[in-house]
């Protein structure tokens, strides 16, 4: 059996990051619902990811996307974070949203456009160097519509130079992160398509480029720990956009669809022994909140990735590798069952005892008054939304 407190340290050391986007004003392309006290600002969203870490004790940054999260001075954005007891984590480049992405960004087959979107990845690259951020998050929605529209290989040749030169760009403590996402803005072809693509450029470019797992970029049925396991084992995972999808590219709280693919996610990491910070894999939540209040879906969000984590720390793995052995496939599934099937609330009560922390961390959340508080106290301003 698992020892629990060896458990309870696994668990401490598990960090969790926020994404600075969660907390504005999100929604569908049909209608963005308004929030009541939603930030205005940067430091505001800054402020609001503060107060998830506060009450869980293991979400210590927040990842900015550039331009929503655009300032004049990056060093005090940091200084900034740290007053208010956390940290700027992952870069987030955003060369989606132009008219001139219309054809692309760095795959786009016109150069000025091209060298557009470089000088864009580049400045989030001195961003990092002011914020000390380690990683540089790049999502692109290039690709193609229609039969014929662009060169396939021009592009993939296009994409390859510009990530080339970017990576050229990197400190040595700082790293390059490579999302795929299956379709969607494009929709017959997309440049980053998948895991396999994302690999091929990472191991072109050299060691400290390593692709991300969104769970929502999946198509329905995918086998998403298996793929985690080869790039584990490849040593090219970087980390996790976690979140839910029913569909495509829903964004819900991660865990909130299938937290039995969480597990199964979560197993192949600690199975992995990369579940610590030394192993360099970031637990990234990317979501939206679009009917529900933003800072406690976080802290759920949050609580839901340390309950499946807890549950494949839980794992019998002794158990486990006798009954592979023996070809007792019953017996296999049962190990895995078994730890899946227990309740680990408690454990996660008593860890955040532990820790200092309340044991029900929305519970703490809603006696502070905080949301109270920045429903009164922002009033007037332009709430964050997508886009801004
Ligand atoms: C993209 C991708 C990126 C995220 C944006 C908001 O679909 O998942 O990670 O930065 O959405
Ligand atoms: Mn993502």
């Amino acid at each position: 059996m698992a020892d629990r407190e060896a458990v309870k340290q696994a668990l401490r050391a598990q960090k969790i990051e926020l994404p600075s986007w969660a907390f504005g004003n999100t929604g569908t392309r049909f209608k963005v619902f308004a929030q009541p006290g939603v930030p205005r600002t940067p430091q505001e969203k800054i402020a609001d990811a503060a107060q998830v870490h506060k009450y869980t004790g293991v979400a210590p940054s927040v990842a900015v996307h550039i331009p929503w999260d655009k300032v004049d001075d990056y060093r005090e954005l940091a200084a900034f974070a740290a007053d208010a007891g956390t940290a700027i984590g992952t870069v987030n480049a955003n060369v989606f949203q132009d008219d001139d992405y219309k054809l692309g960004s760095v795959a786009n087959p016109d150069p000025a456009v091209r060298r557009k979107a470089l000088d864009h990845l580049l400045d989030c690259v001195d961003i990092m160097d002011a914020t000390g951020s380690r990683d540089l998050k790049l999502w692109f929605a290039d690709g193609t519509n229609y039969p014929g529209q662009d060169d396939i290989r021009a592009r993939q040749d296009r994409l390859a130079e510009a990530l080339h030169t970017v990576y050229q760009r990197l400190g040595p403590d700082q790293r390059m992160l490579l999302e795929y996402k299956l379709f969607e803005p494009s929709f017959y072809t997309t440049d980053v398509p998948d895991w396999g693509t994302s690999l091929l450029h990472c191991l072109a470019l050299g060691p400290q480029a390593a692709v991300v797992v969104d769970t929502g970029h999946h198509a329905p049925g995918t086998n998403i720990e298996f793929i985690v396991a080869i790039l584990l084992r490849a040593g090219r995972l970087g980390g996790f956009d976690f979140n839910s999808r029913f569909y495509a590219d829903d964004d819900l709280m991660v865990g909130a669809a299938d937290p039995f693919q969480l597990f199964r996610i979560l197993y192949e990491v600690t199975a992995a022994g990369a579940l610590g910070p030394e192993a360099g894999i970031a637990f990234m939540l990317d979501q939206c909140h679009n009917i529900e209040p933003k800072i406690p879906a976080q802290i759920r969000s949050v609580m839901n990735v340390q309950e499946a984590t807890a549950k494949a720390l839980l794992i019998d793995t002794e158990a486990l590798a006798t009954a592979q052995q023996n070809g007792d496939v019953l017996g296999a599934n049962a190990v895995l069952m078994d730890a899946y099937n227990t309740d680990v609330r408690p454990l996660l009560a008593q860890l955040r005892e532990d820790m200092g922390l309340e044991p029900d961390p929305i519970a703490a959340y809603h006696r502070s008054g905080y949301g109270e508080k920045i429903t009164a106290d922002r009033i007037g301003g332009t709430p964050a939304s997508w886009g801004s």
